[in-house]
């Protein structure tokens, strides 16, 4: 276990639960916080297969630290969302892929974590917003690309616009959340889905990281150009082989009806 700044990093065998520690702040996210994270995703342990990011106490995370908006120039603006996108690209594109497990406020620079992430899990108590409206600012740490491929633009603009708050039900079905449990119970069901991640080759998990989203941005052709080759490189790992033989030999667990 290694605990820095306001953030705390546990082994559950392959599995990488990290929480954020800061409740008496509702884990507001402050610099030093956001470098803590990013450093904690730079230095995973390498038995890492999957990661669960979590918060303590009644809330996920309350978005950016609001005392440490001062006057800045545009430059030190530039930098400061900046630091965000590295810190939060790296959630998303670093060795891992990550299930978070949302409860409480998931709000402003919350939920820009909450969506880089690749699988969000949240129990009945979560609520997401963009307070960035009202507080006369707007989202720099990569909400504005992230958030409306979960939600679409017109949900984010009306979210940002009118102070919206969508409650755990609605924001399931709005795209938020993939997955929606009972209250208190976000956790476990990330760790058991974290679990099942980790199992699967490395090479699968590394397509579904970086090569489907960036599929999905390319045009058609190019996409199904991209899509071949890494098909190609998949199927080729000893590990899809010997995968495939399992099944091919009555020895692999069937798909089970849903
Ligand atoms: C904070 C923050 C924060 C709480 N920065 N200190 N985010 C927001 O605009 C959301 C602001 N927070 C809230 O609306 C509420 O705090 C919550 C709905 C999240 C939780 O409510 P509650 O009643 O459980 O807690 P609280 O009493 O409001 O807050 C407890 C303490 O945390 C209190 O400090 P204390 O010293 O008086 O005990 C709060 O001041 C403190 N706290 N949230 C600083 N965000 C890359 S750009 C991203 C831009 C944004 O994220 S803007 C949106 C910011």
């Amino acid at each position: 276990m290694s605990t820095t700044h306001d953030i705390k990093l546990e082994m559950h065998g392959a599995v990488a639960v990290i929480t954020l520690t800061r409740p008496a702040k509702r884990n507001a996210l402050s610099d030093g916080l956001i470098l803590a994270l990013r450093q904690v995703f730079e230095t995973l342990p390498r038995q890492a297969r999957a990661a669960v990011l979590t918060g303590e106490g009644e809330h996920f995370c309350a978005g950016l630290d609001l005392s440490e908006l001062q006057e800045r120039d545009a430059g030190q603006g530039v930098m400061h969302s900046r630091m965000w996108h590295a810190a939060l690209d790296l959630v998303q594109h670093g060795p891992v892929p990550v299930v978070a497990a949302l409860h409480g406020a998931v709000v402003g620079g919350g939920l820009e974590l909450a969506s880089a992430c690749h699988i969000r899990v949240a129990d009945e108590s979560t609520f997401y917003a963009l307070p960035e409206g009202s507080r006369g600012i707007f989202v720099g740490g990569g909400g504005s690309v992230r958030i409306p491929k979960l939600i679409g633009v017109a949900r984010m603009t009306d979210m940002m616009l009118t102070g919206r708050v969508y409650n755990a039900t609605d924001g399931e079905r709005a795209g938020f959340a993939q997955y929606l449990v009972p209250s208190g119970t976000a956790y476990d069901k990330a760790l058991a889905l974290a679990e099942r991640v980790a199992d699967n080759a490395p090479l699968t998990n590394y397509a579904l990281m970086h090569a489907l989203p960036r599929i999905a941005e390319q045009p058609a052709d190019q996409g199904l150009f991209t899509e071949s080759l890494m098909a190609a490189i998949a199927q080729s790992a000893p590990e899809a082989k010997a995968r495939v033989r399992a099944f091919l030999d009555g020895k692999a667990a069937k798909v089970q009806k849903g």
